[in-house]
């Protein structure tokens, strides 16, 4: 047996199913011998999205993400993705080959340790066939431990050699045996007692929950406690749409807040954070509740998080046990809170008054987004990306959170369309991208990938002829934008030169018919949205103020 087959059997072992990669010298023999032993493959055109699809894959499936990149060129194309990777603690493997140990030199050698290590990320180099077994095993075990995306070396000529036909593997692998129970400790009495009273006290508590509360039998908990407290509901954005059926749900906490998410939270007196990082973001840099006491039950305890202290009192325990605990405590308060006007106000809110502004150089963005949200439908899976654009595609809170995608740790634009495979390859259900114009020029190239393999993701683009969250800043402090001011794009015509479905956008009206001829049949498509550039969100009036003057616009 060739060392690369024993070691394609090693990974299929893990009980990988799905594998996004880019062949090269140093992993094509084994990706090839993977795909025999019936692992799924999407070959996609850049390294960088094999990586960035592989964590919307694991977000979306729970599992391990896993992808192959050559060595060398291949390896540093990754270096976008990895600190992503860390930030959002997904676990992910990434087999990547080294240059052969036998040659004195290779045009593709580069110390890749160190490249991955400056990441977070962990590298296993493995030198020997010999190792190869429980190398595998570690590597696999680190990833599902810490979370935490490994990226495992090999030099490629250890793949030519041979090995001794190893026994076959059966079992479970190394990580399903040591699998650690998740579930963390249950609180103490004193704690409960804490927040039962700090509940019992709070004359406007709000309950804000994250993606460690995001499994369904905790969110109802959640929601019975909020019932029972008289607190309203807040998420963070990548738990959006945990609560979406609850008339007391205020959307996402964070700088994309709505005005009235913005109100409750400013007058709010206590704030319990369950399975939520009190980020800079979901806190728009601590700004949000300037008058709560802050709770935060958590597995991860942020005493001191990106600059800040986060809470008043952290208390580490499993929320699900919490809840129980709690639920069986708590005495049902009488209601000020949730009320049939707060009800009504959160019914009718909008994000922002931003719908009424007319433009003349293009669509308003919150117009376009209102449409988007009512003409697709709420089975469909949507992913949100990056840019100035991403504000108008945050506050669907209407839609459930397992529909939902958003993974923006690390702030690179061009991620977009990766994530979107990550989740269409996951689910196999009409995936709807949100994405800028520059974001979605950045890897633009995966519209290949995506007809190819028949992906359904509908493409929706913002197009505002370039750089929006960088122009806007630029022309506030009244200097020279054309550097990210780069003019609208046709990509209606890339699309079509990748002979996917597309729709140059320029009326609501060609956008509702737009919607409704893909709602009949589904499938790869771009919607070259135009929007104006005028149209500045509430996030950069904030940060920057109002602007209305333009300096070198259009070339
Ligand atoms: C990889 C990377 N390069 C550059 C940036 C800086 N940056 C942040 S937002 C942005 C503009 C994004 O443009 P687009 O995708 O068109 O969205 P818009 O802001 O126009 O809505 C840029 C260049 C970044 N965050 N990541
Ligand atoms: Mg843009």
């Amino acid at each position: 047996m060739k060392g690369f087959e024993f070691y394609a059997e090693l990974i299929r072992h893990q009980k990988v199913d799905h594998c996004f990669g880019l062949l090269g010298d140093a992993n094509m023999q084994f990706a090839s011998k993977l795909a025999d032993l019936g692992v799924e493959f999407t070959y996609v055109q850049h390294e960088h999205c094999a990586i960035a699809a592989s964590m919307a894959y694991a977000r979306k499936t729970g599992k391990i993400g896993i992808s192959t990149v050559t060595c060398g060129p291949g390896l540093t194309q990754i270096m976008t993705a990895l600190p992503a990777a860390v930030r959002a603690g997904i676990p992910l493997i990434i087999l990547a080959g080294e240059s052969p140990l036998n040659k004195s030199w290779y045009n593709q050698q580069i110390d890749q340790a160190p490249f991955v290590k400056a990441t977070g990320a962990q590298y296993f180099a493995i030198h020997t066939t010999a190792r190869f077994k429980e190398g595998i095993n570690e590597a696999f075990l680190t990833a599902v431990r810490d979370s935490i995306p490994v990226v495992v070396g090999v030099p490629f000529d250890l793949f030519h050699q041979n090995v001794t036909a190893p026994e076959t593997q059966t079992g479970p692998a190394l990580w399903e045996q040591c699998q650690i129970n998740k579930r963390g400790p249950a609180p103490c009495k004193e704690d409960l007692d804490s927040i039962v009273s700090a509940l019992k006290s709070a004359k406007r508590p709000i309950i804000l929950a994250g993606l460690g509360a995001n499994d369904k039998k905790t969110a109802l908990l959640i929601e019975e406690l909020s019932e029972k407290a008289d607190a309203l509901l807040t998420t963070t954005l990548p738990a959006r749409g945990l609560f979406n059926t609850n008339p007391f749900y205020l959307g996402i906490s964070g700088g994309f807040s709505s005005e009235i998410t913005r109100k409750k939270l400013a007058n709010s007196d206590l704030i319990l954070s369950i399975g939520a990082s009190l980020s800079s973001h979901n806190t728009d840099q601590g700004t949000l509740w300037p008058q709560a006491r802050v709770i935060q039950l958590t597995m991860n305890p942020q005493y001191f998080y990106q600059g800040r202290s986060v809470a008043h009192q952290i208390i580490f325990a499993d929320a699900h046990q919490t809840l129980l605990k709690l639920l069986n405590t708590m005495e049902t308060k009488s209601v000020h809170n949730r009320t049939e006007s707060t009800r009504e106000e959160i019914a009718i809110s909008e994000p922002d008054s931003s719908a009424s502004q007319k433009y003349n150089d293009g669509l308003n963005p919150s117009v376009a987004a209102k449409h988007l949200n009512r003409g697709i439908p709420n089975d469909w899976q949507l992913v949100n990306s990056s840019g100035h654009c991403s504000y108008y595609f945050s506050h669907m809170k209407n839609r459930p959170y397992p529909k939902f995608l958003t993974i923006r740790e690390f702030g690179a634009i061009g991620n977009g369309l990766s994530f979107a495979m990550g989740v269409a390859v996951a689910t196999r259900e009409p995936t709807v991208l949100f994405d800028g114009d520059g974001s979605f020029l950045m890897h633009v190239q995966e519209l290949e990938t995506i007809r190819r393999d028949k992906l359904p993701i509908i493409s929706c683009i913002f197009n505002d002829g370039g750089y929006g969250s960088e122009f806007h800043k630029l022309r506030s402090e009244g200097l020279r934008d054309d550097g990210a001011n780069f003019g609208f794009t046709n990509l209606a015509r890339i699309a079509d030169g990748f002979n996917i479905e597309n729709y140059q956008i320029n009326t609501i009206e060609e956008l509702d018919q737009a919607l409704e001829s893909l709602v009949r049949a589904p499938q790869a498509a771009v919607l070259d949205i135009r929007i104006s550039q005028k149209a500045i969100s509430p996030v950069i009036q904030r940060s920057h103020g109002v602007h209305s003057k333009t300096t070198k616009l259009q070339k």
